[in-house]
């Protein structure tokens, strides 16, 4: 198959993608097309590579209101919310509702996704039910699943216990959740046990950490603290660290050079984190997103996440990935020309840094064909105007396909 004339990562000239044997064999200008050869004109469109999901629940998707609705936007009233939906988890129940999720977002070009799961459940419905599927579904989406404690690992009975046997159950990655810990203490010794815990069975480690509006919230120091001194590095990544919003800058300054030894990397989820932050607040509100600009500026790798699709904690959501870079520039005061264009990269390669894709990932000759083609020229566009992802190949096979919208407009005059 031979792709012609594609914009790759806003380039200005368009060049040519040979795709064999689900591999990019040759990417030049003005390929000779081999005898009977595919052809698929991408002229004036953009081709990036896969986007990914650093950062979603798919256990509590598609759950809003179900037995009740969050009515306070609060973290807090969307765990309680989440406990009455719990109830009633069955492994179908989690199979139909993942699979339509992953459906709607392998039609939005993702084809990588990092899932946290409620491992607080000695049952394990929706860990096994997500471990089946994550099997089921690889020829078309690479899930990563994170054993994640939602009422904590040493405030909930068993709670050490539990995220052990979900990582020997097959978990890639250790999580922990420092700021919902009964104290400081069990906090700290929390991040110690994930730490402990994924050097023992070789594992990723991703932390729900610091999500509240309260700038004492210190479980990110630990965690970088801990990735330093383990050599665990960019193994490790702090989801959320929504507190460093409201943190005094001059404990900012001291903890960067902390998080720039440390190597960690970081998952921010803009829709969300605007949704339930700063709901203790009159006014000023806090925008309780973490400090995207001030941390790329340091080098320090960011992804953005959706978080939520349409459950206790938003009840918004589309699966795809546009919005929730569509937001963290607004929110993050990053809409100057040159980090719109680049801002792709919260969604592709800083996630693939995240979710340690390694080389396989990006378009290059020798990797797999996986790239997606948008109805437009460059990703300031597909911003602006929320552009249509035309196609969605993995490994050389198309996986998704979406015609643009068409609209016409009835108006006297012109
Ligand atoms: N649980 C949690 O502690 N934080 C979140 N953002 C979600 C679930 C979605
Ligand atoms: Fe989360």
């Amino acid at each position: 198959m031979l792709f012609r004339n594609g914009l790759i990562e806003n380039a200005t000239e368009g060049v040519d993608i040979r795709v064999l044997d689900g591999k990019f064999a040759a990417i030049a200008p003005n390929l000779e097309p081999l005898p009977g050869e595919e052809i698929i004109d991408c002229t004036g469109k953009l081709i990036l590579p896969p986007f990914i999901e650093s950062h979603i629940h798919l256990d509590t998707c598609l759950t809003a209101g179900q037995p009740s609705w969050n009515m306070s936007g609060t973290l807090f009233e969307g765990i309680e919310r989440w406990e009455e939906r719990k109830q009633f988890l069955t492994k179908e129940d989690v199979r139909s509702r993942v699979k339509k999720v992953l459906h709607m977002q392998v039609a939005n070009g993702i084809q990588h996704v990092r899932t946290h799961v409620d491992i607080n459940d000695p049952k394990f419905t929706a860990l096994e039910a997500i471990l089946e599927l994550r099997e089921e579904v690889k020829s078309f989406i690479n899930i990563q699943i994170v054993a994640f404690p939602q009422y904590g690992i040493l405030s909930y009975p068993k709670g050490r216990e539990l995220l052990e046997e979900a990582l020997k159950m097959g978990a890639d990655a250790v999580g922990a959740i420092p700021h919902f810990e009964f104290t400081r203490e069990y906090s700290v010794e929390s991040l110690n046990i994930c730490f402990e815990l994924a050097q023992k069975y070789g594992k990723l480690i991703d932390v729900h950490c610091d999500e509240i509006d309260d700038e004492a919230s210190r479980g990110l120091e630990t965690l970088a603290a801990r990735a330093y001194e383990t050599g665990m590095r960019d193994m490790v990544t702090a989801s959320h660290t929504t507190a460093m919003h409201s943190y005094n800058n001059a404990y900012v300054n001291r903890l960067m050079r902390l998080l720039k030894m440390s190597g960690i990397n970081f998952v921010a989820n803009p829709c969300v984190n605007v949704h339930l932050g700063g709901r203790v607040d009159n006014y000023p509100k806090r925008r309780a997103m973490t400090r995207v600009k001030e941390l790329v500026a340091e080098g320090i790798n960011v992804s953005f996440g959706n978080d939520d699709i349409f459950d206790p904690w938003n009840p918004m959501g589309n699966a795809g990935m546009r919005d929730a870079v569509f937001m963290g520039l607004y929110v993050g005061h990053m809409l100057g020309y040159e980090e719109i264009m680049k801002s792709y990269k919260f969604v592709t390669y800083n996630a693939a840094r995240t979710l340690h894709l390694g080389d396989a990932y990006g378009i290059k000759e020798g990797n797999s064909a996986s790239f997606v083609i948008m109805d437009a020229k460059n990703y300031y566009e597909v911003l602006k105007d929320n552009a249509t992802v035309l196609a969605s190949y993995k490994d050389g096979k198309l996986i998704a396909r979406t015609e643009p919208a068409k609209t016409q407009v009835f108006v006297p005059g012109e």
